[in-house]
């Protein structure tokens, strides 16, 4: 080692050593503790930050959030079956809170703000420390407008078999980015909606034909649409042997744009949903709608050869994605735009779906049936009956969601794991999962178990019918 590489790793010891003195002291640990909300493990929590950074989008300087590692790593990876444990900083100069979607902390840990936790100021630290639960693709995200600008990253629980298996994993959070403010854009789609004035740049709505019926897709019309913060333009490329077997954990992060993944030529396999395994589904187009996750397992050919995975815009001819190519194979420019809209989602394959690890059988001992309401008109969007839900517990509870209104909603239950038992009437053994789609005019219903009390969110995972009032709690004590 050279007097230079010394002074270098001497420095970076130091920056290392220096760190810890923003951590929580010992007293506001213990005072957490004793208020229930921690459980002080042995070891050191892995460190997460709430950061500003800046990226290139479009060849214009974009300033977004970012959810790093001390290293850069945008997001978290934990062992199935261990512990979650984080000391998660707020680097930024704005009040912030990350909510942990799809893992099922104590009610106290969720990250919603004010519910009941409150935001991390600048430069405060705070810890999480629960059961990491079984293995999945999740994600963290934060749970108000600042999702919009890219508050979001990846939550991967690898088990002990997928660390075993001869597979290279992929992870690809999508999202939507626009160089217009969330709260303007909000305030475009409620102004819009009150004045009549007809669309504004940036926010508009397209209708569709879906199943004979008009329909609204699209409340935005967004600047990009990004597949692990890079555009099609500048897409990335991930190097993959021939033959090479391939999992894609992908995240639909984006805020109000659903996607239908296109495996192109190559077949692929849906595995799980929402990080719960269903029983394989063959195809090349699979849907995913915000806040969803899908696992799909792919085979190269024992050619070379460059192939995209797309993510096609519902309803529209934008596209996001990466390339996965064998060594030197050239990569084609793809796009940003394709020559057809990508498909409207519906049912089709949620239907097909069958939980690996089903809920366990017993009755129902409550139900509540949901009407989804409001319209692009109003812009203001409701659970009806919302006040109403209840449950004590240990009971298993049913919900029916009854989609009244013109558009899809992404409608996601915090704490706890769903499956999905009817889709429009009819019965079905469906997937687990934490985020189903209720297309419009459309019915579906979950059941759960109440085992995890707090005040569980249940809301649209479309971040503006959300904010419009798309939100309700399930209330329970323990
Ligand atoms: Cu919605």
């Amino acid at each position: 080692m050279n007097r230079r590489d010394f002074l270098t790793r001497l420095t970076a010891g130091t920056a290392a050593l220096a760190a810890p003195a923003a951590w929580p002291l010992p007293g506001s640990a213990r005072a957490q503790q004793a208020a229930g909300s921690v459980t002080a493990p042995e070891s050191a929590p892995r460190r997460l930050a709430v950061i500003s950074r800046t990226l290139d989008i479009n060849g214009r300087a974009a300033r977004v959030f970012g959810l790093a590692q001390p290293d850069g790593t945008q997001g978290l990876t934990f062992d199935a079956g261990g512990r979650f444990d984080v000391a998660l900083a707020n680097q930024t100069d704005a009040p912030t809170l990350i909510h942990w979607h799809g893992l099922t902390p104590p009610w106290e840990q969720d990250g919603v703000p004010d519910n009941p936790a409150a935001p991390l100021r600048p430069a405060q630290t705070r810890r999480y420390a629960f059961p990491v639960g079984a293995g999945g693709t999740h994600w963290m995200h934060a749970h108000t407008l600042q999702e919009q600008n890219l508050l979001a990253a990846p939550l991967i629980v690898p088990t002990a078999a997928d660390r075993a298996r001869d597979e290279q994993e992929i992870v690809i959070l999508l999202h939507d980015f626009s160089f217009t403010p969330a709260e303007e854009l909000l305030a475009r789609l409620q102004g819009a909606a009150g004045g009549g004035h007809g669309h504004h740049h940036g926010v508009m709505h397209h209708g569709g034909m879906n199943h004979g019926g008009a329909m609204d897709l699209n409340d935005i019309d967004y600047d990009a649409y990004l597949a692990n913060d890079r555009t099609l333009d500048d897409p990335q490329v991930v190097r993959v042997e021939r033959n090479g077997r391939v999992r894609l954990r992908i995240i639909n992060g984006a805020t109000a744009t659903a996607f239908t993944i296109d495996t192109g030529p190559l077949d692929a396999a849906l595995i799980a949903v929402d990080g719960r395994d269903v029983r394989p589904v063959a195809g090349r187009a699979f849907p995913v709608s915000m806040g969803q996750r899908v696992d799909i397992r792919l085979r190269l050919p024992p050619d070379a050869g460059a192939y995209p995975v797309l993510a096609l815009r519902e309803g529209a001819p934008e596209r996001a994605g990466i390339v996965i190519a064998t060594p030197d194979a050239p990569v084609a420019k793809i796009p940003v735009r394709g020559d057809v809209a990508g498909p409207v989602l519906d049912l089709d394959l949620e239907r097909r779906l069958s939980a690996v690890g089903p809920l366990a059988r017993r009755a129902v001992d409550r139900r509540f049936t949901l009407p989804l309401t409001g319209d692009m008109a109003g812009y203001v969007w409701g659970i009806d009956g919302g006040d109403a839900l209840t449950a004590s517990r240990g009971e298993r509870i049913e919900v029916t969601f009854v989609n009244v209104s013109m558009m899809a909603h992404p409608m996601h239950l915090h704490g706890h794991h769903f499956q999905v038992t009817g889709i429009d009437g009819e019965v079905v053994a469906g997937a687990v999962r934490d985020t189903v789609l209720v297309p419009p005019q459309k019915k579906v219903t979950i059941v759960f178990d109440a085992d995890n009390p707090g005040r569980w969110p249940l809301h649209c995972h479309h971040l503006y019918h959300m904010a419009a009032g798309m939100m309700a709690f399930v209330d329970y004590a323990a």
